[in-house]
């Protein structure tokens, strides 16, 4: 039975991009490891795995200078592999941030040709991913931010990408694509600062925008965790702004460079509650793992990484489960929901009439300490 409670299944929506398992282990000190692994390749792969889908930004399946000719030919091939493996792609996304004209950023850059180009690629790769079906565009914002701020207002920055955003949903509008949006935030790397820093920061962004409905975000893990912050209280915020789109996971030590480790490896007790946060609310979209393997390891490894990634998420939902149902922490719920009983502020006079027993609502203990070991003895399975 339990085999099979930690087996993915299309319905976990378990995807990754091709770049996670295609990565090739090259870092800023040294280079590849792995051979290339061709887009044909890694679907074979995530097909063995047990994935749902795959994600690719526009130059991970078509290279940058390819023909009209060789474009066509290498979609209709990747469709077909798709296909032959049950693989489907939900997401499709774009890259900014890998070619020297983007040195500067791409929909923020002071250059209003690089601005436009950048608007161009996007609105290319939207058409490259419509034409697999993808229903979400993720647009991270990696070089769009600064080593010096001498360069440009930030205020203008967030302008720019504005009219970036407005544009391309009036593009996604006119095309009948569809598309939702899912930015991605994070705080640096691989510009000293970025503007868009985190999730909140694009929720408030958001709102901002002609196509609001239309743009929603794409928290990851390690980004949240880069600077300390929590993975949780983030997709809480963009689940209750109806802005969940999308999600990356991967795991991170806060305060490092970005790590992209397997899913849960580091930190499994706040992707635990991060699980069960997903799990509780139902939320329905894609479980996108943004990580790569080690580089110690070969493609055997490769699949050792991809298919740890999902077996923790399903093991983590499982336990998940099991603190739903356990009655030592359900007595302490109960409790604590006991407390949560109220008809209401009423009126400002009501309100400032009332008499509160300072001392006595301070009086109980809580039994969050024994809630949280109950919680710690479910995960580490001697409960
Ligand atoms: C990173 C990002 C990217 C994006 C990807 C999708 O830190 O490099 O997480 O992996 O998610 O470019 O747009
Ligand atoms: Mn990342
Ligand atoms: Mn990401």
């Amino acid at each position: 039975m339990s085999d099979n409670l930690y087996t993915p299944k299309p319905e976990h929506k378990f995807t990754f991009g091709l770049w996670t398992v295609g990565n090739r282990g090259r870092d800023p000190f040294g280079d590849a490891v792995r051979e290339t692994l061709t887009p044909i390749q890694a679907v074979e792969m995530l097909a063995e795995v047990g994935a749902y889908g795959v994600n690719f930004h526009d130059n991970d399946l078509v290279p940058i200078d390819a023909s009209t000719g060789e474009r066509e030919r290498i979609v209709r091939e990747f469709k077909q592999a798709c296909s032959d493996n049950g693989i489907a792609v939900p997401m499709a996304t774009v890259n900014l941030f890998y070619e020297a004209v983007f040195r500067d950023g791409a929909f923020t850059a002071n250059d209003a040709n690089v601005r436009a180009y950048s608007i161009q690629k996007t609105m290319r790769a939207m058409d490259l991913g419509a034409e697999f079906g993808a229903g979400i565009f993720v647009l991270w914002g990696g070089r769009e931010g600064v080593e010096t701020d001498a360069c440009r207002r930030a205020d203008d920055a967030i302008k720019r990408l504005r009219e970036a955003m407005n544009y391309l949903c009036e593009y996604n509008i006119a095309q009948g694509y569809g598309y939702k949006f899912a930015m991605e935030a994070k705080p640096n790397e691989p510009r000293a600062d970025i503007y868009m820093p985190t999730t909140a920061a694009y929720l408030a962004f958001i709102e901002t925008l002609d196509h609001k409905e239309m743009v929603g975000v794409n928290p990851e893990v390690a980004h949240e965790q880069m600077p300390g912050l929590s993975m949780t209280h983030a997709v809480a915020q963009a689940w209750e702004s109806g802005k969940l789109f999308h999600i990356d996971l991967n795991d991170q030590y806060p305060g490092r460079y970005d790590q992209d480790l397997r899913f849960g490896s580091v930190s499994p007790k706040q992707m635990f509650w991060m699980v069960k946060f997903l799990e509780d609310v139902g939320y329905s979209g894609m479980r996108h793992f943004d990580a790569h393997a080690y580089r110690t390891e070969d493609y055997d490894g490769v699949k050792d990484f991809a298919r740890g990634c999902m077996r923790t998420y399903l093991i983590l939902k499982e336990k998940a489960r099991r603190w739903n149902n356990h009655p030592g922490i359900q007595a302490i719920l109960a409790d604590i929901e006991a407390t949560n009983q109220s008809d209401g502020l009423g009126d400002f006079e009501t309100l400032l009439a009332r008499s509160f027993d300072r001392k006595a609502l301070a009086a109980k203990g809580l039994q969050y300490e024994k809630l949280d070991q109950l919680t710690m003895d479910l995960l580490f399975g001697v409960d």
